[in-house]
């Protein structure tokens, strides 16, 4: 089992990452990781933050000459920007009169300040920001590589932004990822580009939606047999853990609720050469709980950002009188950092689930035991 823990504030030092549990005798590539994170910061919509920080991955354990040696891998990326808020961050004793005392509207900002007892709400919002999960697509990279050693391999790409949808891919995936928006459709993105530019101009924020693909998955990665083990389960868990994120569908599953059951289901066929097959994937690569050898498609469901230009109303937490909430430097639209954020928690949930299947020690044995079973199941 991996266990993954992240710390680090939004204008603090450094973000940080242990990851524990992964196997020794993984090769580390050396750019993959500061790859991943570009990736992350890019995409038409990032504010004023993404030209300050350019992140980079600081390995500081658990890799010796380029493999994994099975002890707990931890990683530091530095915030640049803590050069400009060392008074405001500042570790030791000390206070400031810049305190952050008007919420926003759908941030952590008022149940945090209020449950964990704190005068500013910078206390809260230093952390609930999105800027933390660069430090989980740093160990997204680490999962990325090791399921790669098993031919699985995640993509993503932006369906939505705002009202413009499209379910079109006539890009590569390498044109994709060199597209402003991540997205597969020209066209749209045309139209999407344009709905951002327009609501940047009103101090508005946009949401969406990112698909998240796995290829190369066998069957029978998760369980039907216990709630916590079946894998859509720990993917919606790990999707909803992005932030803004407040809805995941596996497969056509959304679509699904309004069809009949004769129309949803991914028949079953079977050749001696292809053995079962469908022809179909509606399902989205899981059935019961486990993948069942499709691809694996999951779609995340972004509400618009919550920090706003021109902010909603507010109550300040001291005079408790009516105000506008706290203007924070913000993104308009992060649907396309939020796909690498998916494939990173996608890679996760993956990394995990193989790993209880096939165990954990080191490359070798899991090598083994993943192929005596790919043979023990074609020869059914
Ligand atoms: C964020 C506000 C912005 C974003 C930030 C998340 O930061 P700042 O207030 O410093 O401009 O850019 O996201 C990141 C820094 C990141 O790396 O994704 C927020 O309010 O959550």
């Amino acid at each position: 089992m991996i266990r993954l823990l992240t710390s680090g504030e939004s204008h603090g030092k450094a973000l940080s990452v242990i990851i524990e549990g992964m196997p020794a005798g993984l090769k580390i590539k050396d750019k993959f990781i500061d790859n991943e994170l570009a990736r992350r910061q890019k995409g038409y919509g990032r504010g004023g933050r993404m030209k300050i920080e350019t992140d980079k991955a600081e390995i500081l354990s658990g890799i010796r000459f380029g493999e994994t040696i099975g002890s707990p891998i931890s990683i530091q990326i530095k915030n640049k920007d803590f050069e400009n808020w060392k008074d405001i961050m500042r570790i030791s004793k000390g206070s400031t009169d810049k305190k952050v005392s008007s919420p926003r509207p759908g941030h952590a900002d008022l149940s945090g300040v209020l449950k964990y007892d704190r005068e500013d709400i910078r206390d809260i919002l230093e952390r609930a920001s999105a800027r933390e999960t660069a430090a989980r697509v740093a160990a997204g990279a680490i999962f990325k590589l090791f399921l790669a050693e098993f031919g699985i391999n995640i993509y993503s790409h932006t369906v939505s932004i705002g009202e413009i949808k499209t379910t079109k891919i006539v890009r590569s995936q390498n044109e994709i990822e060199n597209s402003p928006l991540r997205c597969g459709d020209p066209d749209a993105e045309k139209k999407m580009i344009k709905i951002i530019d327009e609501t940047k101009k009103k101090g508005d924020s946009l949401g969406g939606i990112s698909e998240i693909i796995a290829k190369g998955v066998c069957t029978g990665i998760g369980s039907h047999a216990h709630f916590d083990r079946r894998l859509s389960a720990s993917m919606a868990n790990a999707m909803m853990s992005i932030p803004s994120v407040k809805g995941v569908e596996i497969g056509e599953g959304i679509e699904n609720t309004k069809k009949f059951g004769s129309d949803v289901h991914d028949e079953i066929f079977y050749s001696e050469e292809k053995g079962f097959y469908r022809l179909t994937n509606k399902a989205g690569g899981i059935e019961g709980g486990m993948s069942n050898g499709e691809d694996i498609r999951v779609r995340i469901y972004l509400k618009p950002i919550s920090t706003l230009s021109k902010p909603l109303k507010s109550v300040d937490i001291n005079t408790k009188k009516q105000t506008l909430a706290q203007k924070e430097r913000s993104d308009v639209c992060v649907v396309p950092a939020a796909g690498v954020i998916g494939e990173s928690m996608l890679a996760y949930v993956l990394s995990n689930a193989f790993l209880e299947k096939f165990g954990c020690d080191c490359l070798e044995d899991i090598e083994l035991n993943y192929r005596s079973y790919l043979e023990r199941i074609a020869n059914v």
